[in-house]
């Protein structure tokens, strides 16, 4: 225990803590721009790096770092002197002196941290000008690099190394020419990048940010000879009002379907429809392989492993290739609901599968890849369109004046606008697989359900497990969300170690409510928390809460599919991976 004063405020903290740390505890924020620390796990960056966080220490001549310097007994400190507040002004300045001067303009603004430092400080000219550094550009199909706006500060590498342990990210180069990028300076695209976005959801400035696909959305809207779909994702209704001053956790299904009509969208479906029939899919095929094992079948492979999130599919095609036969094959929503409504809707609609445009709204960068990937388009023509995160969404809401909060509640079209609660929980981490545990207890065991809520399967820890009873069957769950953890699994079924016969692998922490394309949520785990109650909320309050119920996906099947797994289902719903 040390005790210290802050700005004049009496703390008490553990040995070992910060300055930084120890002001957060009575409500002083200290500013940085490089320190992050995600809440509710090891992760920290803490490379010292930016200064932007000095305090002064009675009796020391120099400035301290905030986010380096721990407390000690007696410590003052004073975290906003003239002379302190001086310091931070002239840190920013240089920082700005290498830096475009493209705010306006900037994919970034109103969401910059380096912009809002530069409000708070009032800094209202740049001192120092000559020299910047340039580096080459890279576009990729879901993320920009623009490095010439990095202030290199590491976020970007943690995320990528030490929280999705991809390890594609890494400071290279000395002094000026210093810069984040992959290995010999390639392109994303070219790297074992898996998409998830957790770089960009982390970067403090506009250095990393997604493609944005809204113009090519309107281009479509107003094509007459188009008619243009809109499926939205689970996650997207928990966070979109966020964009909005909506607190976290505010459901805004009702009114996104609102402003998506208004938008001039032909039909507004909804991703959830598809989720019950990847749950109809993947829980079949579930218990296929279960039954083969029981049976004595050493060829089986199990556990079977979730594979909707494109992130997670790029991971295990780069990192772990010898084991592309264990996921399971079903496509993920997204590209379900893409090969259905080109086939089945198009047909209702009498419309050539060109002339319908399916746009997708994702909270997910990886998703404008995986819809991009060939085997998601017949002749050319993609499953899924175009795909636009969260952020882009709001943008369009934003550009058409949209007063959200204002807008009244609508109810997406039918038929592929209807779902149960099993599909909206795949938002969260934990989701899907409760989802499939619904549907696939009652099929396996002929009975109903007891109970609905899993909450063994629910939370926030990175890695979770559970063993259910099929009436007498013991199924052991596995969870895990960031591909760090999600790595720890693969390690132990690639050392015949895995006890699980089903395992959940979303790539983005907290699963599909954390992804790269939704509202920033600066790291703050609780925003997470908040969102994944909202999901469990709009479960809860569903007339129907397994996907095996959902009408119009009993209708699919009898009027179009045949049965969960039959010939047409293979040729639509499912894929293959490569190595
Ligand atoms: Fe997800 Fe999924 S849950 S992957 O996390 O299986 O993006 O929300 O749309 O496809 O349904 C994302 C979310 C989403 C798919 C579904
Ligand atoms: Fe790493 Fe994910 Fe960013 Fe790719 S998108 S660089 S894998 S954090």
């Amino acid at each position: 225990i040390v005790q210290l004063t802050i700005d004049n405020k009496k703390v008490v903290v553990e040995k070992g803590t910060t300055i930084l740390e120890a002001a957060k505890t009575i409500g002083v924020d200290v500013p940085t721009l490089c320190h992050m620390k995600l809440e509710d796990t090891n992760f920290e960056n803490k490379p010292g790096g930016c200064r932007v966080c000095v305090v002064e220490v009675e009796g020391r001549r120099n400035l301290a770092p905030a986010c380096k310097t721990e407390c000690t007994e007696g410590m003052m400190v004073n975290t906003h002197s003239v002379r302190v507040v001086n310091a931070r002004r002239t840190v920013m300045e240089l920082i700005l002196s290498d830096h475009p001067f493209d705010c306006l303009v900037c994919a970034k603004s109103g969401d910059c941290e380096l912009q809002s430092l530069a409000q708070n400080l009032g800094i209202r000219e740049i001192k120092y000008t000559g020299a910047k550094s340039t580096y080459k550009g890279d576009e990729s199909p879901a993320i920009i690099r623009d490095m010439d706006k990095c202030i290199m500060c590491r976020r970007c590498e943690t995320a990528c190394n030490e929280v999705q342990t991809v390890g594609v990210l890494s400071a290279i180069n000395r002094g000026f020419e210093s810069v984040v990028a992959p290995a010999f300076e390639m392109d994303l695209d070219h790297s074992t990048c898996t998409f998830c976005g957790q770089c960009v959801a982390v970067c403090p400035t506009g250095a990393l940010t997604e493609r944005d696909s809204s113009s090519k959305v309107m281009d479509a809207i107003v094509n007459p000879k188009k008619k243009v779909i809109v499926q939205t994702a689970p996650a997207v209704r928990a966070a979109l009002g966020e964009e909005f001053g909506m607190e976290a956790g505010t459901l805004v299904t009702g009114k996104m379907v609102s402003a998506l009509r208004k938008l001039g969208f032909d039909y507004v479906f909804d991703t959830d429809f598809a989720a019950d029939l990847t749950i109809m899919e993947e829980g079949t095929e579930l218990l296929d392989r279960l039954s083969k094992h029981l049976a004595g079948d050493k060829e089986v492979k199990l556990p079977i492993l979730t594979s909707c999130c494109p992130g997670w599919v790029n991971f295990f095609e780069h990192q772990f290739p010898e084991m592309i036969d264990i996921p399971s094959t079903a496509k993920s929503p997204q590209q379900m609901f893409g090969a259905i409504a080109k086939t089945y809707f198009a047909d209702q609609l009498k419309e050539k599968r060109e002339d319908v445009v399916v746009v997708s709204v994702m909270p997910c960068l990886a998703k404008k890849y995986e819809c991009s990937r060939d085997e998601f388009a017949v002749d050319g023509d993609p499953d899924v369109n175009i795909s636009i995160s969260t952020r882009e969404l709001a943008q369009m809401i934003r550009n058409a004046n949209l007063n959200f909060e204002a807008l009244e509640e609508d109810d997406f079209d039918n038929p592929l606008g209807e779902s149960t609660g099993a599909a909206v929980i795949f938002g969260t981490t934990g989701g899907v697989i409760e989802a499939a545990v619904r549907t696939a207890y009652e099929v396996h065991t002929k009975k109903p359900l007891e109970r609905l809520d899993f909450e063994e399967l629910r939370g926030m820890e990175g890695i979770r497990s559970a063993t259910i009873d099929f009436d007498g069957l013991p199924i052991n769950i596995g969870i895990a969300h960031g591909l760090g953890n999600a790595r720890k699994l693969l390690e132990d079924i690639k050392a015949g170690k895995s006890q699980f016969h089903a395992i959940e692998i979303m790539a983005c922490p907290g699963g599909c409510i954390g992804g790269g394309g939704q509202p920033y949520h600066h790291g703050n785990m609780e925003i997470l928390k908040k969102r994944q109650k909202a999901i469990y909320e709009e479960d809860k309050g569903k007339t129907l809460r397994k996907s095996h119920e959902n009408p119009f996906i009993q209708k699919l099947y009898a009027e179009f599919l045949g049965e969960p797994c039959g010939h047409k289902s293979h040729e639509l719903l499912h894929t293959h991976y490569y190595d």
